[in-house]
């Protein structure tokens, strides 16, 4: 039977025109803007070229006309249109014949709005698809001009904007954040003489020493391909069975399976060059350099079974604490060093420089700080951004120069290949994030999505006209003169052949603990291994790194009889050892960026609440309130706390220590709580510093918890915030691991 059709209006249906529209909350119009304790924003360096219709680079919401006018794009301005610029007149029913159809295909709107959606994806960055940025500035400590001629470092107090973007490796786009795994940290440096991207990651070696490995070493880390699984883990045959045929990979290995592979977040991490590149003074003398990226707020890991947890918790967890932190005007930093050395301390080092899998220890090549860059802003858009930023590591300016590590000069190659493939135009340059800020000139023209063809007649150099750039042998980019000699062959040198020193005295640089945590790691990393070939394999590595070690993986693996050392060109030296190396050894010693969860229930007293929040903001601290409703907790005194996280929603893996402000009656009736029970037996088993109510004593118990069982346990009597705070410093009570596996 027909029914006659009610045609209903949807733009009827709205319920606020104007609400339509409504600008982002979040959104920062105008980026020039001081907000209250923060720094002015870094100045833009340079000019805009003439020619130029980008968008300023600053501000993404702002497009160039040829004429130089500026027009606001649809999110600004009132009134939908196409894409074409055309008023849209309804958004909300396609153009058809009738009520119910067909579907006419002369609706423009709708086509264009369909095929542009169907468009919206580009491919994910093969390597280090999961990634999460922020701009910044850098400030130049000092004049390096004895050093280098690069502009970055002529002159003291110099700000040069930043964008960097941390990453995982191994996992896609949708990847869960704390994988064990290698952090990628990349700096694009917007200098006055070009961009300079130091591409980096928080591991100063890297598991290959050629670059014509580097697709092989990628493939047996990613998902199996037959089976697309696992994601984001190295646990698997194939990554294994690959690292134990590499021996050169055996250094790194260590790091991945020390807690440098688990970071408590973006904000605690070290980042490294990794390979030794070179600066350059004005009169072409060269001075080898390595890179290092050093945490203000110090380091710090997670727990591997915190690790687990919290990527079910919040598998965001280090990508909202860098927004959480820069949005709350807690603007992270590092400092910038170098190490520096000639050509005499690398004929004298006892390694290749050149050797990608070996770092100089800071002990004996210790670092000059050179600047600090502070993170201040988040991105607009991050698709605009932090997806579409191209980092390259042949973007070097003038007084920086390669080395010949071959794995370097293969990264010179992959980098602009694979924008190519990711951004689908040789015009990615174009783009506000990738374009330099200063002035550039070229004569590059046309290609997909050009933006800025030369003006005029001259498209080429020489000409006759007299006109458009030129080059400017003493302002521009020079290579190094290196006189390479030798026959062409595919050989690696003997001076690479050492693969099992340096992973042993990354070992033993470790405290007891983070011994014991790369012990696990690898125990359980292979415990994943179906081929029982590959763990022995691996072991037999591990005895050339450390015999204990190896005994020790091999008696949680239950493997019965020791296989014999793997064969090793070199046999390990026994280097001093580098407590610069260890991040338990280098503790910040205190609370400052971490984040205290107090748990409450109605009818605690406010005035300890209070006092918690008052001490720990006081030491840059964040303190979030946990309670059995969102909604919060009724105190005592009949006011309302309200809570940021619900209980089942908030568990203790989120925090860096813990509150417990209770009393009997709630303690008992969160004994009773699952999510209650496992916040306290996790905060207690992950060795985090408990503070708690004499009411909270239940709850406690109920776990098997005793109140006085270490140090790290703090009975809160309403004048002690400060003793609370003071054991919070020192992050985690330890000696709890002597009881607990972690
Ligand atoms: Fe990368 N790497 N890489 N890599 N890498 C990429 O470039 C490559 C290496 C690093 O946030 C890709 O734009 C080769 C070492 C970071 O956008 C690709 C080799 C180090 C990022 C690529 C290496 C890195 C990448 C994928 C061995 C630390 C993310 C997407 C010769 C010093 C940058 C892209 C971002 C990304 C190639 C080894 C760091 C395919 C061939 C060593 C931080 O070009």
């Amino acid at each position: 039977r027909q029914v006659a059709p009610r045609v209903i209006d949807q733009r009827q249906q709205q319920i606020d025109p104007a609400g339509r529209h409504r600008i982002d909350p979040d959104h920062r119009p105008d980026t020039n803007t001081k907000q209250p304790g923060s720094i002015p924003p870094a100045p833009e360096v340079g000019r805009l070229t003439p020619t130029s219709q980008e968008a300023r680079v600053h501000d993404q919401t702002l497009t160039r006309g040829a004429g130089g006018e500026w027009h606001q794009t649809a999110t600004d301005q009132d009134v939908l249109t196409t894409a074409q610029g055309t008023p849209v007149a309804d958004d909300q029913n396609s153009l058809k014949v009738g009520a119910r159809g067909p579907a006419l295909i002369e609706d423009f709107h709708f086509r264009e709005k369909l095929f542009h959606f169907d468009h919206e994806r580009i491919p994910e960055r093969v390597v280090h698809a999961r990634g999460y940025g922020a701009h910044g500035y850098f400030e130049t400590y000092q004049n390096l001009s004895h050093l280098t001629r690069a502009d970055i470092f002529q002159r003291s107090g110099e700000i040069t904007p930043v964008f960097v973007r941390f990453s995982t490796v191994a996992g896609s786009k949708g990847s869960f954040d704390l994988a064990r795994d290698v952090r990628g940290f990349a700096v694009k440096f917007y200098t006055r003489e070009g961009n300079w991207d130091l591409v980096g990651n928080n591991i100063p070696v890297f598991f290959i020493q050629d670059a014509i490995k580097f697709p092989d070493m990628v493939h047996a880390v990613k998902p199996e391909p037959d089976r697309a699984f696992p994601q984001a883990q190295s646990a698997h045959d194939n990554f294994w069975d690959f690292i134990s045929l590499t021996p050169e990979s055996m250094h790194m290995i260590m790091w991945i399976m020390s807690d440098r592979a688990i970071p408590r977040s973006f904000r605690f991490m070290e980042g490294f060059g990794v390979h030794t590149f070179r600066l350059v003074d004005a009169e072409d003398r060269s001075t080898f350099v390595k890179f290092l990226w050093k945490p203000k707020l110090g380091l710090q890991s997670v727990l591997w079974n915190e690790a687990v947890k919290i990527n079910g918790a919040d598998p965001d967890f280090h990508r909202r604490d860098l927004w959480s932190a820069i949005q709350s005007g807690n603007f992270p930093e590092w400092e910038l060093q170098m190490q520096l050395f000639d050509q005499d301390f690398a004929d004298s080092f006892d390694f290749d420089v050149l050797d990608p899998t070996k770092l100089i220890p800071e002990e004996i090549l210790p670092p000059l700080p050179v600047g600090r860059m502070v993170l201040d802003r988040m991105p607009d858009n991050f698709f605009a951004e932090t997806e579409q930023i191209a980092f390259m590591t042949q973007n070097v300016p003038p007084g920086i120069d390669f080395s010949d590590d071959p794995l370097l000069q293969g990264r010179n190659f992959s980098y602009l290949d694979t924008q190519l493939k990711r951004l689908g135009s040789p015009n990615f340059t174009h783009l506000p994030i990738n374009a330099p800020k200063c002035p550039f000139a070229h004569f590059q023209q046309d290609g997909h999505m050009a933006m800025h063809n030369p003006r005029g007649r001259v498209n080429y150099q020489p000409n006759s006209w007299g006109r458009g750039p030129r080059e400017d042998p003493r302002r521009g980019h020079r290579s190094h003169a290196t006189e390479p000699t030798g026959p062409k062959q595919r050989l690696r040198p003997e001076s690479f052949a050492d693969h099992y020193s340096q992973a042993r005295q990354f070992y033993r640089s470790q405290t007891p603990i983070e011994q014991r945590h790369i012990i696990d790691a690898l125990t359980f990393e292979l415990s994943k291994c179906e081929m029982p070939m590959i763990r022995i394999r691996m072991v037999a590595h591990l005895m050339q790194i450390d015999r204990a070690m190896a005994e020790m993986v091999a008696e949680k693996l239950g493997i019965d009889s020791m296989p014999h050392p793997a064969d090793a060109a070199l046999p390990a030296q026994d280097l001093p050892l580098s407590p610069a190396l260890s991040i338990l050894a280098n503790g910040p010693m205190n609370f400052a960026g971490r984040k205290l969860g107090v748990l409450v229930c109605d009818g605690i007293e406010t005035a300890l609440l209070h006092d918690l929040q008052a001490t720990f903001q006081a030491e840059g601290a964040v303190v979030e309130i946990i309670a059995p409703k969102v909604g919060g907790a009724r105190a005592a005194d009949g006011t309302m706390i309200p809570a940021h996280h619900m209980i089942d929603g908030a568990p203790s893996v989120l925090f860096d220590a813990v509150a417990l402000l209770l009393d009997a009656d709630g303690a008992a009736m969160l004994a009773k709580s699952l999510p209650a029970r496992d916040f306290v037996s996790d905060a207690f088993a992950h060795c985090k510093i408990m503070g708690f109510t004499p009411g909270a004593t239940p709850l406690l118990v109920s776990q098997g918890i005793q109140t006085g069982a270490d140090d790290g346990m703090i009975p809160l009597d309403g004048t002690n915030a400060g003793d609370f705070l003071r054991a919070c410093r020192k992050l985690r009570q330890w000696t709890r691991t002597l009881v607990i596996k972690s």
